[in-house]
């Protein structure tokens, strides 16, 4: 495959400022004409070239005359027209099968629907265009179909126009006054039905708003309509940015690559981030629903009106947009709960994948398949470096910058750098240094060392950084990083105070006085940089911190650093202090002054993953089991605290507060401990929460609990559940994702045996990952030492391959970290590579992801 690199990066040679699209829908077969005013972009003779994939034209117009074979050629898929002089008007007509996509890039069928998804290279795939983000369009768009069957046609912008046709089938127009890169054109024809509301804007403007959804389904959307309202409002407040048409309409499909998708005014969303009611929703699905909704409709501002120039850019628009979203749901719910989901999904995502073979920096310098770079890094740790500028400017000047930025790049195609110099200017910073985080991939590593003089009574703080080489990038330079820091009076548990200490050398020191008793140190507060901090601090100064820091993030990452040595302590076979972890973890729950999401996320155990990212090797047998006897010590010494917990947060009826929240969450932790306490009754007691449950939270994590172990309540559970939910797919999901995630013995066989279900399909992206993503995420599991969870998951990668290739290469990295394991496993997940790529017709998409990881 042709490697694209960022350094090629040439301004395109025609421009298209207007295209008018006609679509004939059918699901067999539709007919797409299109006509663009093309003009030339400075002066050059090169041909008009118009990208396509899997395109053929029936059609090729210039100027009202039908262009003969010769006057026209196919190069890569493209169509490639010499064309004489400055400006044209271009006619093309293609023919397109949707329900025959199963791609699901361009236009396809899901469900009785017909719906688009261009971003990032979809487009060429309904019709020829220059698709590259950097052409802005201003798009007038009719649709056409039978009445009966898709009542509803949506695309951008506003609808102007409808009418009926003869033989039953009606159209519908949609203007879209703002100009935009391809990659944000949608339609949606379907029989769908609205959950309908209206928001005012800050400037008094009444917009439309509309949630699309099979009439069965509405009753679950209100959910998402708060969201929408909710982040409506709050990007007037913190960014001071409306909404600019009348109507915004989401649409909820089926089938979908990800997540869900900004088009300008019609975002589509895969349907597990829009529905959600008690019954199958827990709290994280109701929270993933208000964070993408948020996430999307942001997009308007940061990605739709300020684009990307290429799509080497792209973290300007989605770290950014994560940045907001983040900050809306810690807003929405709780700061200090917000951030610690959001460094653990950090850790577990981007750290990985920055210390493996597909490593890349946040602008990368070059892809083959573009699709394969929305990535943990572009997206979240994107994200983090916005929050470090936002940290060294402070709320006033950060505002500033993005309003300076907003306002000069609206209406363009930006870059990274960009962004850069509207923050430097409009904040008031120099950030030449701190450019290089976009630059340099991998995790940097800070040491900190504290160390005491009772005689000046002062303390030298010692931070020393380094990262590690990753992929193309042998030497790294030192990064400029905003570290919070805190120092603790161990006898009064105070602080003299939080700093703000810039980290830009290799190695720095920085003194403070006024301590005649050596401090405990609080560092990285906030994690206010996404990095690896290490420091010695003993288990005993841990559990200080624990107790006593008044920064919630780092008083979790206390609790996370003293279960660690506990753990890897075990699996290294040496003899460590485990009463501090359990005091620290009766203290917590105990503290009066935390609420219980808090503590529910602080007595977690770091997951298996996790602890394995701290070692050399990694051994998941002995990772497995050290947490599962750590697990089961604290389950048993403390097994008063988890009857007497599980007992008084249960609640009344259901309420989506954050009070009821933090309860579910502390009741399913107290519960884990309970089963894992060994106690006889642990899975009587689990079977009665998912029998009696009246929400989803309790009910799949009772349901969770009991998949680890063998038990005659475990089968009647997953039974139970599968035949109440056998007809709701996303609720179905969690059946499939909860054995696939099970610390179960048998787990490998089990998930080979459901990848063989009815139920089961690779057809559905949502369905594979439930499946085969829950799969390869669970260490133990997956890791099997026979090497078939390898086999399964390259299986899967290969089938897959053939009917969606975005799909089946997300699933590639797990297997790509052989370097991490020992030989044997090393030498099985390499030898799953290798079949991959050995197998003909391979995509390119699982083609960059193997040929990356294997060597
Ligand atoms: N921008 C889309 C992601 C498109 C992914 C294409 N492979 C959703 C989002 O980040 O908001
Ligand atoms: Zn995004």
């Amino acid at each position: 495959p042709i490697v694209v690199r960022r350094r090629d990066y040439r301004p395109p040679d025609w421009l298209v400022p207007t295209i008018d699209l006609d679509f004939s829908l059918d699901p067999a077969r539709t007919i797409v004409r299109a006509s663009l005013s093309v003009t030339r972009n400075g002066g050059h003779d090169r041909p008009l070239r118009l990208d396509g994939d899997e395109l053929t034209p029936i059609e090729v117009k210039v100027d009202g005359r039908a262009l003969g074979p010769g006057e026209w050629s196919i190069e890569q898929g493209a169509l490639v027209i010499p064309l004489p002089g400055p400006a044209h008007q271009v006619e093309t007509v293609v023919e397109l099968a949707p329900e025959q996509n199963s791609k699901l890039m361009g236009l396809y069928a899901s469900g009785g629907l017909l719906c688009t998804q261009c971003e990032a290279e979809g487009f060429r795939r309904i019709t020829f265009f220059p698709d590259r983000p950097d052409i802005l369009s201003r798009y007038s768009v009719r649709l056409e179909a039978d009445q009966a069957r898709y009542p509803i046609l949506l695309s951008n912008g506003d609808p102007t126009e409808q009418g009926e046709l003869p033989d039953g089938r009606h159209w519908a127009k949609w203007i879209d006054p703002f100009p935009k890169p391809c990659y944000l054109f949608a339609l949606v024809a379907g029989d769908l039905a609205c959950n309908s509301e209206s928001f005012v804007t800050m400037s008094g403007r009444a917009v439309k708003l509309g949630i699309w959804v099979k009439e069965a389904d509405l009753p679950r959307t209100s959910h998402a309509m708060q969201a929408l309202k909710d982040s409506m409002a709050w990007d007037e407040r913190v960014y001071g940015r409306e909404y600019d048409l009348d109507v915004f309409n989401i649409v909820a499909v089926a089938d979908f690559n990800f997540g869900a998708m900004e088009n300008k005014g019609l975002n589509i969303f895969n349907s597990r981030y829009i529905l959600a009611d008690a019954e199958t929703a827990t709290d994280a699905d109701y929270d993933g629903v208000e964070g993408v909704v948020a996430h999307e409709y942001f997009h308007n501002w940061s990605g739709n009106r300020v684009t990307c120039r290429d799509w080497f850019q792209l973290s300007l628009k989605e770290g950014f947009t994560v940045f907001r979203d983040q900050n809306f749901s810690a807003d929405m719910g709780s700061h200090a709960v917000k951030r610690i989901e959001d460094v653990r999904v950090l850790r577990a995502a981007q750290f990985q994948e920055d210390s493996g073979p597909l490593a890349h920096p946040v602008r990368p310098e070059s892809y083959m398949e573009i699709s394969n770079f929305y990535t943990a890094t572009i997206y979240n740790k994107g994200a983090e470096l916005i929050r470090m500028i936002a940290l060294m400017l402070g709320p006033d000047r950060f505002r500033a910058a993005t309003d300076l930025y907003f306002e000069r790049h609206d209406g363009e195609a930006a870059t990274c750098e960009d962004f850069i110099r509207a923050m430097e200017e409009g904040g008031r910073i120099d950030l030449t240094q701190f450019r290089r985080w976009y630059e340099q991939a991998g995790t940097p590593r800070v040491r900190a060392s504290l160390t005491h003089d009772p005689i000046t009574q002062s303390v030298e703080l010692v931070l020393e950084q380094n990262t590690p080489p990753t992929p193309g990038q042998p030497d790294k330079a030192p990064l400029a990083m905003p570290l919070r820091a805190a120092l603790f009076d161990r006898h009064s548990g105070r602080s003299s105070g939080e700093t703000l200490l810039m980290l830009t050398e290799e190695q720095q020191r920085f003194t403070f006085n006024g301590f005649a008793v050596a401090p405990v140190l609080s560092i990285n507060r906030g994690f206010s940089a996404p990095v690896i901090v290490e420091t010695s601090r003993s288990q005993a100064d841990l559990a200080f911190l624990a107790a006593h820091d008044d920064d919630p993030f780092a008083r979790y990452e206390a609790m996370q650093q003293l279960m660690v040595n506990a753990l890897v302590g075990r699996v290294a076979g040496q003899e460590v202090d485990e009463t501090a972890v359990i005091a620290a973890i009766r203290d917590t729950v105990n503290d009066p002054h935390l609420d219980s999401a808090f503590i529910a996320e602080a007595i977690r155990l770091p997951s298996e993953a996790y602890i394995g990212d701290q070692m050399v090797q990694v051994d998941p047998d002995d990772i497995h089991a050290a947490r599962d006897a750590l697990q089961r010590r604290v389950g048993k010494e403390l097994e008063p605290l988890w009857r007497d917990v599980h007992a008084r947060t249960r609640a009344n009826g259901f309420s989506l507060s954050a009070a009821a929240k933090g309860a579910r969450k502390l009741r399913n932790s107290a519960l884990i401990y309970l089963v894992a306490s060994g106690a006889v009754d642990g899975p009587t007691v689990a079977f009665s929460q998912f029998d009696e449950a009246d929400n989803m939270t309790e009910r799949q994590s009772a349901l969770a609990t009991l998949a680890n172990d063998r038990s005659d309540e475990r089968e009647a559970a997953l039974d139970i559940f599968y035949n109440r939910y056998r007809d709701d797919a996303l609720t179905l999901d969690k059946w499939f994702q909860t054995q696939a995630f099970a610390s179960h013995p048998d787990t490998v066989d089990l998930v080979e045996e459901l990848a063989g279900h009815p139920d089961f399909t690779l057809a559905n992206p949502n369905r594979v990952r439930s499946l085969f993503g829950a799969f390869a995420g669970n260490q133990w599991a997956f890791h099997h030492r026979s090497g078939k969870g390898y086999r399964l998951v390259a299986d899967c990668i290969i089938a897959l391959d053939k009917l969606n290739p975005q799909t089946a290469a997300r699933l590639v990295p797990p297997l790509g970290r052989w370097r991490r394991f020992d030989e044997e496993r090393a030498a099985l997940m390499r030898g799953e590579l290798q079949r991959i790529l050995s197998q003909p017709g391979l995509s390119k998409d699982v083609t960059e992801q193997v040929s990356k990881s294997v060597e």
